[in-house]
């Protein structure tokens, strides 16, 4: 056996706690996967020789970068940026873009650690990749975004490019913010090229990107529940957040024939025991992209739902449960009380939503439970596709796209149940079978590449 830290699961993870003090949650998004590694590279020892998983978990570069820009009264602001460009083994580095207060460098390498993952899941060739800022969109007006989006894309654009690394969307960061980045990136090369995906309609972006990651999430729901001859419909369904994800969650879900339930932000969860139509998602989504709400106004338009100041969804009977909101939503406790409540099938919208103890709960108790890596993939996937056609110059049509989209996460979850197989049990570890699946890929491509 090679002489590595590799050689046992305690060592590897002690060995990554040491190189990264200070980063709980990339150790966390390491540890998830490292667990499964190990058991499968345990007799293949190219892996071990070659160090594989150690190499994975060391970002290829991290870039950190000060934006500078001034708010509506005149003040200079100072925020933090980063690109980390974790992996390119299989394609340019690919990933979204957060713009939240909580954003660290510990955020940006866990997500973009698991990006190369979901990424090589999707079976397009993209990299994983990862970038954001500590700004806080909320409160700000449009100028105070242009502003710091031009600022940060003054420093970002040498970092990047349509084959080199494609940032898109993620927590904070949506039509607006990908137009104001866009228009930066093209006035500073004067190359119109496919360097971000989300783009508007008019300018380059893909139909149906916008719904893209909540009904992915809520189509690997679907292949989950068939593998048991069940489906969505009349099924009551809990979902945290209100953003995008969260919000075409909830209308496909509701779509198929679910109840959704619940939508929450950061202040706390809205219960509406009549359900969430059309017509009341379609508020939500004016809500938070028009007028920059809070959903806790959902309860003064909608007089028969509750607003629960300061708690999670979770505690709500259910069936199914999406979180869509952030990492580390769901705890160990939280993943009790939904089991205890009869719940079958989780499917992670957002990205490690759940902690490693919640995990282990849900694993332990064998329900359907998918990871954000594999099951919120359909984003990403439609980004990949929207790349072929600003690279083919062309624009498919939304049959063509909801087709595929369709297609890419029923092979996802095809791979998920390949390598995720449980002796004895008819419910697959779509956790193993992910983490294996997108593992293998990226592992044999860098074996091929020598020691780089
Ligand atoms: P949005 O900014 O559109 O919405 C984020 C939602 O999550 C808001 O309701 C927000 O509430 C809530 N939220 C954010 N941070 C916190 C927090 N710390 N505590 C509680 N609630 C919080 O982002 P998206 O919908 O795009 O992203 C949601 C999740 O999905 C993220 O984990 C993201 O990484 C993941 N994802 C997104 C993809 C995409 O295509 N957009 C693709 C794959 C995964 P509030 O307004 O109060 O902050
Ligand atoms: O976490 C994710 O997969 C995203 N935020 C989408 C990334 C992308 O490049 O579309």
């Amino acid at each position: 056996m090679a002489v590595s830290d590799h050689v046992d699961l305690n060592g590897f993870i002690e060995g990554v706690k040491r190189r990264n003090p200070g980063q709980p949650e990339f150790v966390q998004a390491v540890q998830e996967v490292a667990e499964d590694i190990f058991d499968f590279i345990q007799d293949k020892e190219k892996y071990h020789e070659a160090q594989i998983l150690r190499r994975i978990a060391e970002p290829d570069r991290v870039v950190s970068f000060r934006v500078c820009w001034q708010d509506d009264k005149g003040n200079v602001r100072v925020q933090r940026a980063w690109r980390v460009q974790n992996n390119n083994a299989i394609g340019p580095y690919k990933g979204g873009i957060r713009f939240h207060p909580s954003v660290t460098e510990s955020v940006l390498k866990f997500l973009a650690f698991e990006q190369t993952f979901k990424n090589a899941l999707t079976g397009l060739p993209m990299g994983g990749g990862k970038g954001g800022s500590n700004f806080n969109p909320k409160g700000k007006s449009d100028g105070e975004v242009m502003r710091f989006c031009q600022s940060l894309m003054t420093e970002l654009y040498r970092y990047i490019g349509a084959d080199v690394d494609v940032p898109a969307g993620d927590i904070g960061v949506g039509a607006r913010e990908i137009g104001y980045m866009f228009g930066q990136y093209k006035r500073l090369t004067n190359e119109f090229t496919g360097v971000l995906t989300g783009k508007g309609l008019e300018y380059g972006g893909s139909l149906i990107r916008t719904e893209a990651t909540g009904y992915g999430a809520t189509y690997f729901l679907q292949n989950m529940l068939k593998t048991q001859g069940k489906d969505i419909e009349g099924h009551t369904v809990v979902i945290s957040g209100s953003g995008n994800v969260a919000t075409h969650a909830a209308e496909k879900c509701t779509m198929l024939g679910g109840k959704v339930v619940t939508l929450s932000d950061s202040e706390g969860f809205v219960y509406d025991p009549d359900g969430f139509t059309q017509e009341k998602i379609d508020w939500v989504k004016d809500l938070k992209n028009k007028r920059r709400g809070r959903i806790s106004e959902y309860v003064k338009e909608f007089k028969t739902a509750e607003f629960h100041v300061g708690k999670t969804p979770w505690g709500v009977p259910c069936q199914l449960a999406l979180p869509c909101a952030t990492q580390n939503e769901l705890l160990g406790d939280d993943a009790r009380t939904l089991v205890a409540n009869g719940c079958i099938g989780v499917s992670e919208g957002a990205n490690m939503p759940t902690n490693l103890e919640g995990v282990h709960v849900f694993k332990d108790a064998q329900i359907l439970y998918a990871p954000g890596k594999a099951a919120n993939a359909g984003g990403v996937a439609v980004s990949g596709l929207e790349m072929s056609q600003n690279s083919a110059r062309i624009s498919w049509k939304e049959e063509e796209l909801q087709r595929l989209l369709q297609d890419i996460m029923a092979g996802i979850h095809a791979s998920c149940l390949e390598y995720g197989t449980r002796p004895g049990s008819k419910i697959p570890d779509y956790v193993k079978g992910a983490n294996i699946a997108g593992f293998k890929k990226v592992a044999d491509a860098m074996l091929a590449f020598g020691v780089v």
